[in-house]
């Protein structure tokens, strides 16, 4: 199989050419495991920091134009002012994630804590989320609850479901504008018998209720092992209900590795789906983000290396020829219908994405341009002093 030439593929630049990918603040700072944090030399010491490193993304690979945030991670005096410098820097804030997951009073939970005391300060943690929203001009609020139990009889699983609903309902109409709320799932972890969002089910469940702003959040690397994720993509899809990607990729659990290191069929096999619904345009109302932590690889390259990945798995997943597709399927030819889709997966891409990136007047290599830029040795030189960037768990 070849590239398509003409207008099949300028059709496919113009696709590649919309896609958008925000990149995760947190993956600029230190992470690690419970066994060990190493810290990097030239590592973001606050929120401005982490921004003009996401800038760098973006200024070398040109499709990453806006920055998650974390709070209280990202947690700034005047949001206005840290909006201001992002636009400076030629990136935008992007989602709001709330973090509910690293306070003393939520050990048996957040919103779904028994402790009325303990849900009001998580729904209040929840609401201020908004009011920066309010600031940054964030469209999407993320929510990822940890919460859930460690023993059989530990809690009443229905009764904190009353509690999760009740928590989401208040964040939930608080919402404004175009302002919509993004329901994270997760198998397990740090939860290891209940997880009170912890399937694609759980979260399109409660995102039903709560109304057409609620929209499910699908971390890659939150699933059972074997899960076929493209399926859930695909269902959500035709339930309106997809709201947003946090792409990694994993070999065992929430591994939290580069998107498409362990398995770039799957992500292959996702974004044809993506694909096929038409779904890959900014205008369509998905959020597709990274959701990383590089915790022994250098981080910004990483990041662009992630950022690429996905460009690859798109390009490939936009070359499938559609219409012998669709012809093989009807006919149940079902040897033809898979190797229409092998085809453009063993198809090579990266000659015409660099061609892509060349014509957007950006260095075809991006990896390599950010190595010979020197700005990692510039920050290494300035970033020093102060207390590093971290999940501070
Ligand atoms: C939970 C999660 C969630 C974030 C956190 C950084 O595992 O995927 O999206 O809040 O990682
Ligand atoms: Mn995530």
């Amino acid at each position: 199989m070849t590239v398509p030439t003409g207008p099949e593929l300028d059709a496919v630049r113009r696709r590649l050419l919309e896609q958008r990918i925000e990149t995760p603040s947190w993956a600029y700072g230190n992470s690690g495991t419970r066994f060990k944090v190493f810290a990097q030399e030239g590592v973001p010491r606050n929120p401005y920091e982490k921004i003009d490193d996401a800038a760098t993304v973006h200024r070398f690979t040109g499709v990453a134009p806006s920055v998650a945030l974390h709070i209280p991670w990202d947690q700034v005096d005047d949001y206005d002012k840290l909006s201001k410098h992002a636009a400076d820097q030629g990136v935008a804030l992007g989602t709001i994630n709330a973090n509910v997951f690293q306070d003393d009073d939520y050990k048996l939970g957040s919103v779904t804590n028994p402790d009325p005391a303990v849900r009001r300060k998580a729904i209040d943690h929840l609401l201020a989320c908004v009011d920066i929203m309010d600031v940054t001009g964030s469209r999407d609020l993320k929510l990822w609850f940890a919460d859930g139990t460690n023993y059989p009889g530990q809690d009443n699983i229905r009764a904190r479901q009353d509690r999760l609903a009740a928590a989401l309902r208040e964040a939930y109409d608080r919402l404004t504008g175009d302002q919509r709320l993004l329901l994270e799932y997760k198998l397990f972890e740090p939860a290891f018998y209940t997880t009170d969002v912890p399937d694609w089910g759980t979260s399109y469940a409660h995102c039903l209720e709560l109304g057409e702003r609620a929209m499910v959040c699908i971390d890659t690397g939150h699933h059972a092992p074997g899960t076929n994720i493209e399926f859930i993509v695909a269902f959500l899809l035709r339930a309106g209900k997809l709201g947003a990607f946090d792409f990694n990729s994993r070999f065992y659990a929430d591994d939290d590795l580069m998107v498409g290191a362990a398995d770039p069929f799957q992500v292959f096999r996702i974004m044809n789906e993506l694909v096929d619904a038409d779904a890959t345009g900014p205008s369509k109302g998905i959020a597709y983000m990274l959701d990383q932590c590089h915790n022994i690889e250098a981080k910004i390259p990483a990041i662009i290396r992630s950022v690429m990945n996905v460009q690859e798995a798109t390009a490939k997943a936009l070359l499938v020829d559609r219409t012998a597709l669709q012809r093989a399927q009807q006919s149940g030819d079902v040897l033809t219908a898979n190797a229409v889709l092998m085809d453009a997966f063993n198809t090579d891409v990266r000659p015409l994405l660099a061609d892509l990136r060349a014509d957007q007047g950006l260095d075809p290599d991006p990896i390599a341009a950010y190595h010979r830029s020197g700005y990692f040795e510039r920050i290494r030189a300035e970033r020093v002093g102060g207390e590093q960037a971290g999940w501070g768990a």
